[in-house]
């Protein structure tokens, strides 16, 4: 669903006023420079994804203009080929000069995650905002797989912030949902967690898989009220200690510093273990009827639970992004490394996953902690929370 541009904006160095018009038709085309990969060329993807047009930007004169607009020059815009160019700018501000070839970060998934984007591109009531290497959308991703509500999966350049995106996340962050209300504007959602918990309720409501302990049919409320305690719980110390680790460990330059990181995340992630190990014999040893559910995979005969796909994305970023670029392995028990094993190979988690290269070409300025990579990268480096 295409929507008209708003008629003023905030640009980074200032208030805009823009007025929609006609595409030109013969702007030069050159994205060398721009380092967002698509199937043609990142930038053309990134005004197409709003205006429906293939219109791209002349990157020479964007790369003069993003300069000026750095040191707070161009202050104001008020045409159609100003306003594409400063909306093009604002992804490549975000980014350190492009090294000749380097990709920075890819537009569109690849591997098994294409298919499955592929596969959910009609028209339906949910609307996923994805960015292929975005673990916290593969959060929400996993999850709508598995609980098999019908959904559309668009990509978007999240560096691009296309319009629409802001409508439905005020950050210009993914995962975005936006709700495609048959007689009524559109809703928006945003913040992976909340609309994790939202597509859990909506997959309780009909009667589709859940990762929570279900509450239908309990054999005991009392038990199933703790045990879904426990798993979010557990979700919540993935997202307030390991996932934090994880940029700390993955953004720290100095060798020291990055001992440092990979021993946080070694922590973080030996403290989840045994809290869920100890659940999980909690659970053997306590409950007239044992209801694994709490812990997900981690059960070794479990199904999919919350807190498996809190932390998948990121687990799996292990295996590769963190393997590549700090050398680093999960400190794994033989009940951890069984829980992997079954996580990272579940059907629902293989659809959402694109190829190593994908990640590994994407992670780089977070290896690197190259100027303004992203938002979450810039919260690392204050030491703030997470966006
Ligand atoms: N707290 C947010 C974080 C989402 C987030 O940071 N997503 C990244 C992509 S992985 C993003 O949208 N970045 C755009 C930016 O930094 O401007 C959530 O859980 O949904």
């Amino acid at each position: 669903m295409q929507r008209a541009w708003s008629t003023s904006r905030q640009a980074t160095q200032g208030t805009l006023s823009c007025v929609k018009g006609q595409a030109p038709s013969s702007m030069s085309v050159s994205t060398a420079k721009i380092r967002s990969v698509g199937s043609a060329s990142g930038l053309a993807h990134a005004n197409a994804a709003y205006t429906g047009s293939e219109t791209a930007c002349n990157t020479s004169d964007l790369t003069r203009k993003a300069t000026r607009a750095i040191n707070g020059e161009i202050a104001c815009q008020d045409d159609w080929q100003g306003v594409e160019q400063l909306r093009c700018m604002s992804a490549q501000q975000r980014f350190s000069v492009a090294k000749e070839g380097q990709v920075d970060y890819h537009r569109f998934a690849d591997g098994q995650a294409a298919q499955t984007a592929k596969s959910h591109s009609g028209a339906e009531y949910i609307t996923l905002f994805s960015s292929p290497f975005c673990p916290f959308v593969q959060r929400a991703w996993v999850s709508l797989e598995h609980s098999g509500l019908p959904y559309h999966l668009t990509e978007v350049d999240v560096y691009a912030k296309p319009d629409e995106l802001m409508q439905v996340s005020p950050r210009g962050l993914v995962p975005a949902v936006r709700l495609n209300e048959p007689d009524g504007p559109p809703r928006g959602i945003a913040e992976s967690t909340v609309i994790l918990d939202y597509f859990e309720e909506t997959a309780a409501a009909a009667g589709k898989p859940t990762l929570l302990p279900a509450l239908l049919n309990a054999h005991s409320i009392n038990d199933v009220l703790y045990q879904r305690s426990v798993a979010r719980f557990a979700a919540d110390q993935v997202n307030r200690h390991f996932i934090p680790a994880f940029y700390r460990a993955l953004q720290a330059q100095e060798p020291e510093k990055q001992t440092e990181g990979r021993k946080a995340l070694s922590e973080a992630f030996e403290k989840l273990t045994s809290m869920l190990a100890k659940a999980y014999k909690d659970e053997q040893d306590a409950m007239t009827k044992p209801d694994m559910s709490a812990v997900g995979l981690y059960a070794p005969n479990g199904t999919l639970g919350y807190v498996d796909v809190h932390i998948v994305p990121w687990v799996f970023r292990c295996t590769n992004v963190m393997k590549h670029y700090r050398d680093f392995t999960l400190p794994c028990d033989d009940a951890a490394k069984s829980w992997l094993d079954r996580l990272l190979s579940h059907k629902s988690v293989l659809a959402t996953c694109s190829s190593e290269k994908l990640y590994l070409d994407s992670y780089a300025r977070y290896a690197e902690n190259r100027p303004n990579t992203s938002q979450v990268a810039n919260s690392t480096n204050a030491g703030s929370g997470l966006p």
